[in-house]
């Protein structure tokens, strides 16, 4: 039985990776986060009581920022593959936090790398490294292709870049079996609920069931390759499989704007939007409504723009080419933009039913959503 160790399990990825790799055989170790609240809604349907014999999926405490638990937990576990995926992932709050993100990010991901060496572990344990469109930032060429020069613009892509270069580091000094997937941006019903697609799942969700007036958001001109992350955890997944270490660019090839993905979510649901106005003052606004629960009517306006969601410097536009991988890892995604929108909405509008059914009965709902 193969043994994988996945970092950031309780993130978007790592459910869906565990899943995947459950399904295929393995025992699966993963990295817990204490904290002072549950946080493992995402993995609950697959959590097996420790009490019990034959238990493959095993969650451990621990930190990307510290070493001594890294090493501890490789030498326990002894995987034959390393997902890491931990990561403070929110391209705006690293602008918040960037020694942090710096931290846990850029030397977490060496921390991993030395862990296997000083355990001697090079020519037994693969390492996937959870590399990102956003290192190609500002925009030197398009479509972004693993030859396309680096331009990261923002403390989450730089701690990234770093994370990049000391995998292809380790790899070249050390002979170990490190590869870089450099994915662009993949969204599911398992998103967190701050990044943008997500965000405005939820928003037009609670829209539709009659629980909201309107969304607010950053710039809706910025441009996005996304796909469905179930489609990229199998190419993560592929990676470790092949017979030489290399990095590959993860993609549809098919960008699209925040606003269009705004327009599909309110389609989804039987509401048309169309948008009037510039930059700041541009607003998005009802043409017609065939929903009968949604509060909304013609001319309404349910999206504005609040300058706080900018980011201060931005990447415009990140489209990705998939050739490489579908030509060598025989990737093929099953899901395009429609259904991934499809599979958010529906997802959203079950979840936000509750709310609905709970204030009808007279009970207090809550909705944060910085
Ligand atoms: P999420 O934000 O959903 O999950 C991040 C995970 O990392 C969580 O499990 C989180 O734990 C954990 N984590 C955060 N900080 C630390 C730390 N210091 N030590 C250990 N674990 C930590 O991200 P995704 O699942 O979307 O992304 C997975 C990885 O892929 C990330 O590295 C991300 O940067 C990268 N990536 C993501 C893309 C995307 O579009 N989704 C595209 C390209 C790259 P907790 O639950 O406790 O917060
Ligand atoms: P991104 O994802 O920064 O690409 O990073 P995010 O969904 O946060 O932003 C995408 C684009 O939408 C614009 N935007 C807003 N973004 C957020 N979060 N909230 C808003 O209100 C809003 N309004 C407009 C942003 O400015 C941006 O242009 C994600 C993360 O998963 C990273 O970890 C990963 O590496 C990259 O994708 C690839």
């Amino acid at each position: 039985m193969k043994v994988a160790l996945v970092t950031g399990i309780t993130g978007q990825d790592g459910a869906y990776l565990a899943e995947l790799l459950l399904s295929k055989g393995y025992e699966v170790h993963g990295l817990k986060r204490r904290s002072s609240l549950f946080n493992t809604d995402r993995i609950d349907h697959l959590y097996q009581d420790p009490h019990e014999t034959n238990v493959r999926f095993k969650l451990h405490y621990g930190d990307l920022n510290d070493s001594t638990n890294l090493i501890r937990i490789i030498q326990e576990v002894q995987p034959d593959e390393i997902y890491n995926l931990g990561a403070m992932s929110h391209v705006k709050v690293s602008f918040d936090t960037p020694e942090y993100t710096a931290n846990a990010d850029g030397i977490g991901t060496l921390r991993l790398l030395e862990a296997i060496r000083i355990l001697g572990l090079e020519k037994k344990t693969r390492i996937y490294q959870a590399s990102t469109s956003e290192l190609y930032g500002l925009v030197q060429q398009v479509p972004q292709s693993e030859t396309t020069p680096f331009y990261p613009r923002s403390p989450y892509a730089v701690a990234k870049m770093y994370a990049y270069w000391i995998t292809v580091n380790y790899r070249e000094a050390y002979g170990m079996f490190a590869c870089n997937g450099i994915l662009f941006n993949h969204e599911s019903p398992l998103r967190g609920e701050t990044f943008v697609t997500r965000k405005i799942t939820r928003g037009v969700a609670r829209i539709a069931l009659g629980l909201q007036n309107k969304v607010f958001l950053g710039n809706i001109d910025a441009k996005r390759d996304w796909g469905h992350a179930q489609d990229y955890v199998e190419a993560m997944w592929r990676i470790l499989q092949q017979d030489e270490p290399e990095d590959f660019v993860i993609a549809t090839g098919v960008t699209t704007t925040v606003r269009d993905f705004v327009k599909m979510a309110f389609a989804e649901v039987g509401i048309e939007v169309d948008f009037t106005g510039e930059g700041v003052n541009e607003k998005g606004h009802v043409v017609s409504c065939a929903n009968p629960d949604a509060k909304v009517q013609p001319g309404d306006v349910v999206l504005e723009i609040d300058p706080r969601y900018f980011r201060p410097t931005e990447v415009e536009l990140l489209i990705g080419d998939p050739t490489k991988a579908k030509t060598k890892l025989g990737w093929v995604p099953k899901h395009d933009l429609a259904s991934l929108v499809k599979d958010m909405m529906t997802a959203d509008v079950e979840l936000f039913r509750r709310d609905a059914y709970l204030l009808k009965g007279g009970h207090k709902v809550y909705n944060y959503h910085e």
